[in-house]
């Protein structure tokens, strides 16, 4: 059984363990209110979440500490049978801490082509703006990559608040990403309902990061059957955030009954005790997705990453 996964945040990748080694390493003290135990992170809400994120992000300080976090989550992911990540990659943390962009992105590189050597696992970088920092920031990260940038870059996403921060607010962003060509997913239909996916549909983009809160509204899960919008859904990581209470609230097998092309992500995995074996497993177990569904699923992952054609014929 292969698995892939199209939607995981980097920094969201790090356990408490690897945290605190970077803090020391660092000669750092990991800030307070971060471990809710020595292998739990502790947050009460979303935006609680992104706060303790950020946190625990600080931490992340040196090209050494980017290498080894995406090495250790790949080489993880490789031995749940995992073939191809595209990883959330984040300029804002990078600058947060004092890295340039080719810094950052030269570090989790060489994590990447470390982790195939060892697994043959594969794995690119999607570059994201944070809404949260304002559409002006977002513009400026998509020009900074519309000309040069590293070869593993290959798309652009949009997190945080998104109640707050609706996505046709970015849509210069993303004109000026997708006209770079750059593949383009956004964060929408999570903490807003479908409203937010149905905006981010006029934006220049394949697939969605979430999406699922799009079942309120039965005309657009058809439009994204038609489009051939991909979503990117994550099921424990919603049920952590209390998008939906449980697993049988959770709409996944009726977006699938409904003809809609989904994949699968951890989203942010110690953060929300999930891993992509996990949500395989979840789809297996908890909404009867069979072998051969979760085999389409891996497919249409491959099918719509944002990797060269050259890269992709090699995982399938
Ligand atoms: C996120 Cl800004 C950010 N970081 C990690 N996970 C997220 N989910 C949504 N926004
Ligand atoms: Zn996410």
């Amino acid at each position: 059984m292969k698995l892939a996964e199209l939607h995981a945040h980097l920094e969201g990748t790090a356990p408490p363990a690897l945290i605190q080694k970077l803090a020391d390493r660092n000669g750092l003290s990991v800030p307070d209110g971060v471990f809710e135990t020595p292998e739990k992170f502790k947050w009460v809400d979303f935006l609680d979440f992104l706060r303790t994120y950020d946190l625990a992000a600080s931490v992340i300080r040196t090209q050494q500490d980017y290498r080894d976090i995406t090495y250790e989550y790949l080489v993880a992911c490789a031995a749940e049978g995992s073939i191809y990540h595209e990883l959330i990659v984040s300029p804002d943390h990078a600058a947060a801490v004092g890295l340039s962009d080719e810094a950052h992105y030269e570090a989790i590189a060489q994590g990447i082509d470390d982790a195939r050597a060892d697994t043959g696992i594969e794995a690119r970088m999607l570059v994201v703006a944070i809404r949260n920092f304002g559409v002006e920031r977002a513009v400026q990260i998509a020009r900074d990559h519309a000309e040069e940038r590293h070869p593993y870059v290959v798309g652009f996403n949009l997190a945080g608040d998104e109640a707050g921060y609706p996505p046709a607010q970015f849509r210069e962003a993303y004109e000026i990403a997708a006209a770079s060509g750059l593949g383009c997913t956004v964060h929408a239909g999570e903490h807003a309902g479908a409203e937010s996916v149905r905006e981010a549909l006029t934006l220049p983009i394949t697939r969605i990061s979430h999406g699922v809160r799009a079942i309120e509204d039965p005309a657009l899960v058809a439009e994204i059957v038609e489009r051939g919008i991909v979503l990117e859904a994550c099921p424990t990581s919603n049920i952590a955030t209390r998008v939906f209470d449980s697993y049988e609230e959770h709409p996944l097998r009726k977006l699938h009954e409904a003809g809609v092309n989904l994949t699968l992500g951890s989203d942010d995995p110690p953060y929300f005790g999930c891993s992509i074996g996990g949500e395989y497993a979840v789809a297996r177990e908890r909404f009867g997705f069979e072998e051969g569904e979760l085999q389409s699923i891996t497919r249409t992952a491959v099918r719509a990453s944002f990797a060269d054609d050259a890269a992709k014929a090699t995982l399938l």
